[in-house]
């Protein structure tokens, strides 16, 4: 249908839900996407030398933000999407003029509304994350959610990997349903074991493409390399308990934590940035499955 639509350049509800799109965030405005954020601003058409169009949308988040994602500048799709392939050339949040800065960049899908298909008790929560602490750029943080309770402690349910990708090591592979917890997952969810480095990586200062393949039975995170070469981080073959059982809107955000640190870190490194910090995103694209 995807393609019908294309190519009789069909305008319906129902095309639209179905047909790839690819944002290069070249004009001022998008058709598939929302921008929004109260603690910063999402700038589309933003004059980017490093982008491959020249232009980019840059997130600004202002500085000494209040903590937490609400109110972050972000960038969320209209439709929601399940099963598919989504792509996004993006450079996280550089915080190297104040390093103890607890900052996160989020390439992400995600929906909740409160309810519980699962069936386990807990409201749904639907998330694949690609997140970055700007206090460990060489780091990034992997995640599959599927439920969220806010209680407190808030009950959750998430699979989650954390890969140095400068050495290409695997730092944590977890199952959790407390926040700090870490249970074993099985040999089918934690491949590869070890994943290609790239020499010197900082997600802060290089784009790089970072995507994810969604089907029923596997959530396949890559990015590519220098050369354009694909290079899986993860992937992750769970039962179907442990993936997302709704279609998810299809986002980008950047926000101040004051609870989530680096690795090895004793919490110092969660000040507010006491100036702007950026995100950029190139592009961003979603094709069905
Ligand atoms: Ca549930
Ligand atoms: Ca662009």
């Amino acid at each position: 249908m995807a393609n019908l639509c294309l190519i009789f350049g069909l305008v319906s509800t129902f095309c639209y839900a179905n047909a790839q799109f690819t944002e290069n965030w070249a004009g001022s405005s998008s058709q598939t996407f929302v921008t929004y954020g109260t603690h910063g601003t999402p700038q589309s058409g933003f004059a980017d030398p490093d982008a491959l169009d020249g232009r980019s949308l840059r997130f600004t988040l202002n500085p000494n933000p209040p903590a937490g994602v609400g109110g972050a500048p972000a960038a969320e799709t209209f439709g929601r999407y399940k099963y598919g392939t989504y792509w996004t050339r993006a450079k996280a949040a550089n915080c190297s003029n104040q390093p103890l800065s607890g900052v996160v960049s989020g390439i992400f899908t995600y929906f909740n509304d409160q309810g519980d298909r699962n069936g386990n008790g807990i409201p749904d929560n639907s998330e694949i994350d690609f997140e970055w602490l700007c206090a460990a750029p060489e780091v990034v943080h992997l995640s599959i959610w599927t439920d969220y309770q806010e209680t407190d402690p808030p009950n959750i349910r998430v699979v989650y990997r954390t890969i140095d990708l400068s050495t290409g090591r695997v730092l944590m592979d977890c199952y959790r349903e407390r926040f700090g917890e870490c249970r074993l997952l099985s040999a089918p969810e934690r491949q590869p074991s070890q994943v290609t480095p790239i020499s010197g990586y900082d997600s802060s200062t290089e784009y790089f493409w970072y995507g994810l393949e969604f089907a029923a039975d596997r959530v396949h995170f890559m990015m590519r390399g220098r050369n354009g070469e694909t290079i899986t981080l993860w992937d992750y073959r769970g039962p179907t308990a442990r993936m997302p059982q709704d279609e998810m809107h299809f986002m980008h955000n950047v926000w101040h934590t004051n609870n989530w640190w680096p690795e090895g870190d004793d919490g110092t490194m969660i000040e507010a940035p006491r100036s702007p910090v950026y995100m950029y995103v190139d592009s961003s694209s979603f094709t069905p499955a």
